[in-house]
């Protein structure tokens, strides 16, 4: 996030933390990238009050320990709701019409030797099961439902939704042909995409993940698509980024993307103004606009 790291220090004069010759009197850190603000970094900045985070996803800050020591935290939401939403809902057509396939098919010289690409599947009448509907979840669900999809979904909580409702993850992804995974990432939803979840999927089912690398059993997905038991993936974030396992990089069955959900110009200047409006709130008022709690 190059250009919040130069308003920081056109607005505020902000050292970043690896610049920091002496760390007292640090009351806000702003995180972002994911990095992370755990234990050590709050033992790093003593007088730390407020951690504001570039993301809408906080798993990458140890909220409960912040709040232990009365540290406040904040994140970006809704303002990159329509361009994550968008990513999932390309990958569901992609997973579905092979357009990045289809795009290394011209490329390899294959339709040019006479080849023909195999036929795909409709996105009309296709099951799109959602694995978290808030709001990125229930955006992604609009849009696919003007697709011409039947959405159904896994939550917390039961929503006041026409959508149909699974009471769990496994009981989801059986009646659907394409999973989208939409939670929030961390310790009460790490693995919860595993070896079984994958199988309810099915030889013809799909995963598209667009929320946290941690969600997913990635040895579990390879297995699953070495072995034929799911058709395909379209992966916008993995368990250990950058690095994306070369097993995956050698199918053709899966769409690879860099964690680009959030990743446009106007969606990240959205969410470096939520996280500028943060810091001049605490350092004005003690508060923050959009707090997180544990
Ligand atoms: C960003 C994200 O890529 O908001 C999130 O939770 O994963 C993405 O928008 C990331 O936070 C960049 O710092």
């Amino acid at each position: 996030m190059p250009f919040v790291r130069e308003w920081l220090v056109e607005r505020y004069a902000a050292p970043v933390l690896d610049e920091l010759a002496d760390p007292s009197g640090i009351e806000v850190a702003v995180v972002g990238g994911g990095a992370p603000a755990g234990v050590a970094e709050m033992d790093a900045l003593p007088d730390l009050r407020a951690i504001v985070n570039f993301g809408v996803g906080y798993d990458n800050v140890d909220v409960a320990e912040a709040s232990r020591r009365g540290i406040v935290v904040s994140n970006t939401p809704d303002v990159l709701t329509d361009a994550v939403a968008d990513l999932a809902v390309f990958l569901v057509v992609d997973v579905l019409r092979g357009l990045t396939a289809a795009d290394r098919f011209v490329r390899s010289g294959a339709w040019g030797r006479g080849e023909r690409f195999p036929l795909t599947r409709d996105v009309r009448g296709a099951v799109v099961g959602i694995l978290g509907l808030g709001r990125i979840g229930t955006a992604a669900a609009e849009r696919l439902e003007s697709f011409g999809a039947e959405v159904h979904y896994h939550s917390r909580n039961l929503k006041d939704v026409a959508w149909t409702y699974h009471a769990s993850a496994v009981e989801l992804a059986a009646a659907s042909d394409v999973l989208v995974v939409l939670t929030p990432g961390g310790a009460g939803t790490e693995g919860l995409v595993d070896a079984a979840v994958l199988d309810a999927l099915g030889p013809d089912g799909y995963l598209v993940n667009v929320a946290r690398g941690s969600v997913v059993d990635e040895d579990a997905l390879v297995a699953a698509l070495e072995e034929g038991r799911l058709a395909g993936a379209g992966l916008d974030v993995f368990a250990d980024e950058p690095h994306v396992p070369d097993a995956l990089l050698a199918r053709d069955d899966v769409v690879l993307l860099p964690h680009v959900g959030s990743a446009t110009r106007q969606t990240r200047e959205g969410m470096g103004r939520v996280v500028l409006d943060n810091v001049d709130a605490f350092l004005q008022r003690g508060e923050l606009i959009t707090r997180v709690d544990g």
